[in-house]
Formats: structure tokens, sequence, C-alpha cells
């Protein structure tokens, strides 16, 4: 089994709705350990788009990396995702973080994440649940890296209690 850390973003429609459902789909093939609170963040790069709700969830899977990143994209397409531009407002965004210590750089995937180390929007959530683990590449914590960011800003804590409900996933 492969350890995964899988980032989830929704800034279209019912946003904790949809994170609960991709979740939920992401229990057929990540056996879900953990996931983190919920944060509203506001939106990174394309700005002209409302904001998100982000959180991380970590599990372990008998998939291969990139069978892993088509069932996301899979899960993407059934929950409504239309690719338009890029950072274009979307009802799901599945980003694989993590795949055990991996590293690699295809077109089509690469691991850990580029810009996982730059963005509140991951870290924060991140955190909640793996403040030790370690960035394969940059041989820094995920607490490091956050604190590397400075200050946090632009994202709060989210409620909503269909995600508590769900707690790990099953
Ligand atoms: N995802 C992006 C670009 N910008 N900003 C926030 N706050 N949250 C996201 O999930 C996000 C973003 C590209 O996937
Ligand atoms: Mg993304
Ligand atoms: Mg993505």
């Amino acid at each position: 089994m492969a350890s995964v850390y899988i980032a989830l973003g929704s800034n279209l429609g019912d946003r904790a709705g949809t994170l609960v459902a991709a979740r939920e789909r992401l229990a057929e093939f990540v056996h879900l350990r953990a996931a983190s609170r919920l944060y509203e963040t506001e939106p990174v790069g394309y700005r002209d788009q409302p904001p998100f709700l982000n959180a991380v969830v970590a599990g372990a899977t008998d998939l291969q990396p990139l069978p892993v990143l088509h069932a996301l994209q899979q899960i993407e397409h059934d929950l409504g995702r239309r690719r338009s531009f890029p950072n274009a407002p979307r009802t799901i965004d599945l980003d694989l973080l993590y795949y055990n210590n991996l590293l690699l750089n295809t077109p089509e995937l690469t691991l850990p994440h580029p810009r996982l180390h730059e963005r509140f929007f991951v870290l924060l959530p991140l955190n909640d649940i793996a403040p030790h683990l370690l960035h394969p590449r940059l041989q820094q914590s995920t607490s490091a890296l956050l604190a590397a960011l400075g200050p946090p800003s632009g994202v709060r804590e989210w409620e909503d209690a269909r995600w508590v409900a769900g707690e790990s996933g099953g």
C-alpha cells in the first residue's frame, strides 16, 4: 500500500457538499485515515472568482500514481468539473500532493505537487493532519514549510456539519 495525500478544492455551487461527495468517492480506492478541517480561502492566481473551500485528506492505496491521477480526474468529471481555462472556477479540484516519498517529473504528473509549498490553502489543512511529514524534495516538514510562508492571510476555518459527520470518510 502507498501513502497518499490529496488536496480538495471547490469554489462553485454547494462547495462543502461537493467536498463531502468527493471524499466518499475517494474512499472507493483510498483507505482514508485522516481528514483536515475545512478552510475558506481567497483565490490564488486568477483572483476574480469566488472564494474556495479547501481541505486535505490522507490514506493508503493499492493503485499506482497514474491510476490515482486518472481516478481523481474521473471524480472531477463526475462531480461536474468542466475545463475552460487554467485556474478557472471549478466545482471540484483534486490534486495529488504526495505519493509515498516519490519524486516524479512527467508531462502528466509531477510529485510532490510542484506548488504545494507556496500555498496556504494546501499547507494549512495539510498541517492539521501531517505537521511532521517531510517534503521529499525540499526535506522540510509541513509545519516548517508553513512557517516559511509567514503569517497566514486569506484563509479562515470553515464549519460544515456534513464534513465533520463523515470524519475520516469511512
Ligand atoms: N486552486 C488553484 C488556483 N487557486 N486558490 C485557492 N484559494 N484554492 C484553490 O484550491 C486554488 C486556488 C488551482 O488549482
Ligand atoms: Mg489545484
Ligand atoms: Mg488540479
